[in-house]
């Protein structure tokens, strides 16, 4: 064994060893201190989120609220209830105020409040629905920034550009790496030389015979940001908002958000970088994770409600945490009634779906798969996953804040992180070619067209791969009936 291929191996053993452990916490999060543990989960410090009985008529709405459309509205009532808790619980609250984001109040506690025991006495409050901590949720790679791949040789196994019947293949220059996008058996690693098995890919170019989507589509990526300024998506960012700063400026501090995102839509077929799934979407921005890959439950839920208040037609959740939390389904709920499609990563080595994935009612929850269709060894399973799609090494636009200069750079990366972007991307596609379809019709045939790739041993709907592998070919060809 050469010594390149040596460190190679041990960096995969030590990434996949840090991954068991989502607690990989940057020095940023040690710093700040981030909380005690409630079920293993950290939390925001000296936080809890409370929600008021609906029951409380609204006496007032502001100005605010009623600019913001259907946000539920900070009233008077509700302002009074958070001056009560502050009299009531002044040993334990330093004060409270309105987070105009999720229609939450945020609590803000003494140093070395009992976090869980402010809860469940808030909770016996009559006017209170839910008292909860801010529950940090986590990126659902499983490769730690700053483990990347160097440029790969080329090898000379890149499709042709024109090919037999209607199916559409782009010039992008790692359209061959692409294994999860048409998979011929390719080398897919070329540093290890790992090939992949002919067929077990989203039939992307037979997909794409029919649509490569729309430009009016917008995908909110909720994530660590994402990179504008890279070639492969370059115009194709629109306005977002920073929600971890509180800034209109989503740029990535991570590079996890860019990567997620390029898989939905990279700029495809311009000779460069990857395709994207849909290839004419555009991406907002909406970062709730820290740079250290970290992000509030109140963050993630802010991300959501605003994709949904500002055209979003689906939403990209690469993120997720072990605790269900009222902020975070509320905000789910919401979305998904003002018709946005929303999906999420099933999560990694939890061993449970985590959440917003684990909503049923609202989210797509998607697991990850590998170049042999085989479920990925860290994606949760259980019920709730709905749909796999590749997500063990593969590739998409590289962005390091260590190098931000560095704008045409690609690598691999492994997690149910990036499978969720391909079914994002799905998703876009069929709404861009069926506009008149609900959010809950194209869950459904995301689900319904999918292959049951484990059928030998998992024959129909099962808790690793759900209905199974995501195929564009199905999902969009029109049904010929006889
Ligand atoms: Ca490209
Ligand atoms: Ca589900
Ligand atoms: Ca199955």
């Amino acid at each position: 064994m050469n010594s390149k291929k040596f460190i190679f191996i041990i960096g995969i053993v030590i990434a996949f060893l840090l991954a068991v452990h989502p607690g990989f916490a940057s020095d940023e999060l040690k710093a700040s201190d981030n909380g005690k543990l409630i079920n293993g989960q950290e939390y925001v410090k000296n936080r809890v989120l409370v929600k008021f009985s609906e029951d409380e008529t609204p006496t007032a709405e502001t100005t605010e609220s009623s600019a913001r459309g259907r946000i539920p509205g900070r009233n008077a009532r509700h302002n009074q209830l958070a001056t009560v808790l502050s009299h009531r619980y002044r040993s334990e609250i330093k004060g409270v105020r309105y987070h105009k984001y999720t229609g939450y109040y945020m609590v803000e506690t003494q140093e070395n409040c009992d976090i869980a025991a402010l809860c469940r006495k808030l909770r016996l409050e009559p006017f209170v629905i839910d008292a909860s901590p801010d529950y940090y949720a986590v990126i659902d790679s499983t490769v730690p920034t700053g483990y990347e791949s160097s440029k790969p040789v080329l090898a000379a196994s890149c499709p042709a550009s024109t090919a037999p019947g209607t199916a559409i293949y782009p010039d992008d220059e790692y359209f061959q790496y692409q294994y999860a996008l048409y998979n011929t058996g390719q080398v897919y690693l070329p540093e290890t030389g790992l090939s992949g098995t002919t067929g077990s890919d989203i039939k992307a170019p037979a997909g794409w015979a029919w649509t490569t989507g729309s430009e009016d589509m917008i995908i909110a990526v909720i994530d660590s940001g994402v990179s504008g300024d890279h070639e492969d998506l370059a115009g194709k960012v629109i306005q977002g908002y920073n929600f971890v700063n509180d800034t209109p400026d989503a740029s990535d501090d991570h590079g996890h958000g860019t990567f997620a995102a390029s898989i939905a839509a990279a700029n495809t077929n311009n000779g460069v970088g990857i395709a994207g799934v849909c290839w004419h979407a555009r991406i907002m921005p909406l970062k709730t994770m820290a740079a250290s890959g970290y992000g509030s439950y109140s963050n993630i839920a802010a991300g959501i409600r605003y994709a949904a208040e500002h055209g979003a037609h689906v939403i990209n959740l690469s993120v997720g945490g072990r605790n269900p939390s009222p902020v975070l389904e509320d905000a789910c709920k919401y979305a998904y009634e003002q018709g946005v499609v929303l999906v999420c990563s099933a999560g990694n080595y939890s061993p449970n779906v985590h959440y917003p994935a684990a909503y049923d009612d609202y989210c797509l929850a998607v697991a990850a798969t590998g170049a042999d269709d085989q479920h990925a060894p860290f994606s949760n399973t259980g019920p709730e996953v709905d749909v796999a799609a590749p997500g063990y090494f593969v590739w998409g636009a590289r962005f390091s804040p260590y190098e931000p200069d560095n704008l045409s750079s690609y690598r691999w990366d492994s997690g149910t992180s990036f499978a969720c972007p391909y079914a994002a991307g799905a998703a876009a596609l069929l709404i861009s070619y069926k506009p008149f379809l609900t959010n809950a019709q194209i869950m459904s045939l995301i689900k319904y067209t999918a292959d049951d790739v484990n059928q030998d041993e998992d024959p129909g709907v099962d808790e690793f791969l759900g209905y199974g592998r995501l195929n564009l070919r199905t999902l969009l060809e029109p049904y010929e009936l006889n």
